[in-house]
């Protein structure tokens, strides 16, 4: 390098001059690498740090519009959830853009919290347990506050509920011997968990002789239907450790991916309804996630001509059929009148019309056809719209599509006057019809074979004691005694179809025919498969008049159920109730878990565990809250008693 000489500057001076100069920039450079590289280690809610680093970290953070503690709770999260990450589904189920999400908000409010405890739940008599699990859900939630603003508020929806769901102490009874039928309650239902874990979890249903697992074929290829119908149950139950459990399935191991056929009945009434009620109880973002994947799936059995359902889908494909066993193609009452309360809960969690619609439109056509004798027989054609035999039944086939009238009605808040004006109408052809008295002075529904009645009772028909009592309160004035006092004798009836058996346990069917008065008269009437129909009937009737007698008959039901069904590794049906060395069918139906051991649970609980003035039970027993479109819409609050 070449310097050239500068006047009056010795070289050696000019040499001495750069060399300082040299060492300023060198400490000086140094000294600004220095102060960089510290703002590396400033927290992130500084200032000067959003502006030099913006770009290389925090840019990639683009979960939710939650803080960037969500973001590290985020990456921490199995791969399957990043995927589908909580509070990013949009109104029509996509998930959510990166600019959506780059909007920063306070995760939890003070005041939506405090918001949230006071409309659900009194947070002082909760479990720790369940306090813990409440906490996290209220990370899922506080994502849906900074998400598109028609998109369904859990918040809202929890300060509309008139009281808290799981009571002031859990419904726990201030009787000491109706706790202990509730404690001896609750220990059947962690000894059918336990079973089912140990030896079928996974599977769909457990088989307690072989100790092995069931998957059948009314699922689609589906998994896990006793975990799916017993997550409310444990919830409610406060087995908070198995209800974890069965969250974690959920989270990691529920696939929806199959590619099968299935029942459009049962994955609604069962998977659909049981992930709507966890997600309802809880907040857990997931089990509204899997509601809304799943419910998009039952979409095309919809492709009909008529818009009437068919009764089987491949959740793969979407291809849909009829029963083979369905008379000519026909579609079953039972089974598309059974979707409603359901659907209308996936419209609101999605704000997407089209699952309402869907259901309305059957609605529409049932409105429209003529009805032999104001009655729906159970056949209907999904092509011709048109009833396909004159077989009418208040049991199988038709029995959840009459209870969906009036819990349709009731989950309206009582503004579904359709569902109302046909819920009373079709009781007015059922009573003027199928309504009998047996000799013996017991009331019966029969069934209805084109004029001719069959006086037979199916055990699935017991239910009506209870829809009839839930619905006698709405009815015109001069008739609401009269249908409390019909709730009241089929509950009995129904009670003496068990109190006639060797087992105290009620046949699949009874008759009244031949000197028969609710006995079974088929060997292939006398099984029992753990079904819920009758003490669901106990329930409802104990909720509406408090008569000590519902309590009796339900402890009954459990010794009962202790004596003859309980096995080594579960609960398992028995083959005929009239015999005292029983034969055990080896199956523990989900709805074992789902209805009969909830329905017993309530049953010797106080009723503000979920109070019915906020709650209605799918046709599986999954809680579903009534819908207050006015509150939720913030155009007029709940009366918010001292109970919250
Ligand atoms: C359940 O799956 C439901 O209650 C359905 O409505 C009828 N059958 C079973 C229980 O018996």
């Amino acid at each position: 390098m070449v310097f050239r000489k500068l006047p009056g500057v010795s070289a050696s001076g000019m040499g001495l001059r750069l060399s300082q100069k040299f060492v300023f920039l060198l400490f000086l450079s140094g000294l600004v690498t220095l102060c960089f590289g510290a703002l590396f280690f400033l927290p992130d809610s500084v200032r000067l740090k959003r502006i030099f680093l913006s770009k290389t970290e925090i840019q990639p953070v683009t979960v939710g519009s939650g803080s960037e503690n969500d973001v590290r709770e985020h990456l921490k999260r199995p791969k399957q959830e990043q995927e589908h990450p909580r509070g990013m589904t949009s109104a029509k189920g996509e998930t959510g853009t990166k600019a959506k999400s780059l909007s920063r908000k306070p995760s939890v409010s003070h005041e939506a919290t405090e918001e949230r405890l006071a409309g659900g739940k009194a947070q002082e008599d909760l479990t720790l347990a369940r306090s813990k699990i409440e906490s996290s859900s209220e990370r899922a939630t506080s994502s849906d506050r900074g998400a598109n603003t028609d998109t369904f508020s859990y918040q809202k929806y929890r300060g509309c509920l008139m009281k808290p769901p799981l009571g002031r102490d859990n419904g726990k009874p201030g009787d000491p011997q109706t706790n202990e039928r509730r404690e001896k309650v609750k220990e059947m239902m962690k000894f059918a968990w336990d079973n089912y874990k140990r030896y079928a979890w996974g599977k769909n249903e457990l088989r307690p002789l072989t100790r092995n697992g069931h998957i059948g074929n009314m699922f689609g290829g589906l998994r896990g239907a006793s975990i799916i119908d017993s997550l409310d149950t444990l919830y409610i139950m406060g087995l908070m450790e198995e209800y974890t459990e069965a969250k974690d399935w959920v989270q990691t191991s529920l696939d929806l991916n199959s590619n099968g056929e299935a029942s459009l009945f049962e994955v609604n009434i069962r998977y659909v309804g049981g992930l709507l009620s966890a997600y309802y109880l809880t907040g857990e973002e997931l089990f509204r996630s899997k509601a809304m994947e799943l419910g998009e799936k039952l979409l095309p059995a919809f492709n009909t001509p008529t818009g009437i359902p068919r009764g089987v889908i491949n959740l793969g494909s979407g291809t849909s059929w009829s029963w083979g066993w369905a008379s000519a193609g026909s579609s079953i009452l039972a089974e598309f009148g059974t979707l409603h309360l359901e659907f209308v809960h996936l419209s609101e969690l999605s704000n997407n019309p089209i699952y309402t619609e869907k259901v309305m439109n059957i609605r529409k056509l049932l409105n429209k056809i003529e009805k032999p004798h104001g009655l729906y027989p159970n056949f209907l054609s999904p092509v011709s719209g048109n009833w396909v035999q004159h077989h009418v039944s208040i049991g199988g086939l038709g029995d959840s599509f009459y209870e969906y009238l009036i819990k349709s009605y009731l989950m309206s808040d009582k503004t579904d006057d359709d569902a109302k004006r046909m819920y009373y109408g079709a009781l007015e052809a059922i009573e003027a019809n199928l309504v009998q008295k047996s000799p013996g002075g017991l009331t019966y529904m029969a069934e209805w074979r084109g004029g001719i009645l069959d006086h037979k009772m199916g055990h699935l028909a017991c239910f009506s004691g209870g829809m009839i009592g839930i619905g006698a309160d709405d009815g015109a004035p001069e008739k609401r005694q009269h249908y409390l006092d019909l709730a009241a004798e089929i509950t009995h009836t129904c009670h003496e179809s068990y109190t006639r058996s060797a087992t105290k346990l009620g046949p699949e069917a009874f008759r009244f025919d031949g000197g028969a008065e609710a006995t079974a008269t088929r060997l292939s009437d006398r099984y029992y498969i753990l079904r819920p129909e009758v003490i669901e009937s106990y329930m409802y009737m104990w909720r509406l008049t408090h008569d000590p007698k519902y309590r009796e008959w339900g402890w009954e039901a459990v010794e009962a159920l202790e004596q003859h069904c309980r096995v080594e590794a579960g609960f398992s049906g028995i083959r005929d109730v009239y015999t005292m060395t029983v034969s055990h069918d080896n199956m523990q139906q989900s709805f074992f878990l789902s209805e009969t051991l909830k329905y017993l649970y309530l049953l010797f609980s106080d009723d503000d565990l979920l109070p019915m003035e906020d709650w209605v039970f799918n046709t599986e027993a999954h809680p579903l809250p009534i819908i207050r479109k006015s509150c939720q819409r913030g155009e007029a609050t709940q009366d918010k008693t001292a109970s919250k």
